[in-house]
């Protein structure tokens, strides 16, 4: 089955407020996190091909719940709840804070973490600390330079080779790419890492396909030219 049309099968499983209410702990899980509004519910939906897959917001703090999505028995996509954003109790942001680091921590059928950040304010403090976090275990690490259709080609690429300097001092490998969820660009390539991380290989992939290609039913509102 094409990458495309796997992930195409994401449907909503369950959204847990703290980690006791997550489903059982099994199987393979890559979670999106980054800022409040970076946009990883939408690069989710990009992905799945499905348009209110995870519910995206302009009004940041919109994913207050750790949503898990399945794509089969033993694969899971996660939508993080966004942190660093300020607008909210205190009470609310502890709470997060601390059901989002006990996932991260103690979730042994988490896999790897795409760091989800806006093109236009790469690495802030809060990206910085997850990324501390996230190599106290050994987890992949992968980051998404989205909303890449805010800038033109140039500057998207002098940012994402600037952001890939930063990191080469990282003790913990990281890729990065450029990505939008508007345009529908940089699938091809989160596919590819989706895809080994979830250990999909296409040849020994024995799991049978029931449903034949079909085209998406996500149709961007502003298709790439
Ligand atoms: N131009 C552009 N806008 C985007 C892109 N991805 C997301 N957005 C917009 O950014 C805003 C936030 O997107 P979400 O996907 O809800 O962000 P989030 O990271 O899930 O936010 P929280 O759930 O609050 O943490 C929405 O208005 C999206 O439409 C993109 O690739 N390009
Ligand atoms: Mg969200």
């Amino acid at each position: 089955m094409s990458s495309a049309n796997f992930y195409r099968r994401a449907e909503f499983l369950t959204s847990a407020s703290k980690l006791a209410n997550a489903p059982p702990d099994e199987g393979i899980e890559i979670a999106f996190a980054g800022r409040s509004n970076a946009g990883k519910s939408s690069a989710i939906n990009a992905l799945c091909g499905q348009r209110n897959l995870a519910r995206t917001s302009r009004t940041p703090g919109r994913t207050q719940l750790i949503n898990f999505f399945t794509l089969d028995p033993q694969r899971k996509l996660v939508d993080l709840p966004g942190y660093g954003f300020a607008k909210v109790s205190l009470r609310i942001k502890e709470e997060w804070q601390r059901s989002l680091s006990a996932y991260l921590e103690q979730r042994s059928a988490l896999r790897g973490v795409i760091l989800v950040m806006d093109i236009r304010h790469p690495l802030k403090e809060y990206d910085l600390a997850l990324l501390d976090w996230a190599s106290q275990r050994p987890l992949a690490l992968h980051i998404l330079l989205t909303k890449a259709d805010k800038l033109k080609r140039g500057p998207a690429l002098s940012m994402l080779q600037q952001t890939r300097q930063q990191l080469a001092d990282y003790p913990q490998a990281v890729s990065i790419q450029l990505f939008s969820a508007l345009k529908q660009s940089g699938l091809e390539e989160s596919y590819r890492l989706l895809d080994n991380w979830f250990e999909r290989h296409h040849s020994a992939d024995s799991t049978p396909d029931p449903t034949p290609d079909t085209p998406p039913d996500f149709v961007p509102s502003n298709p790439p030219e």
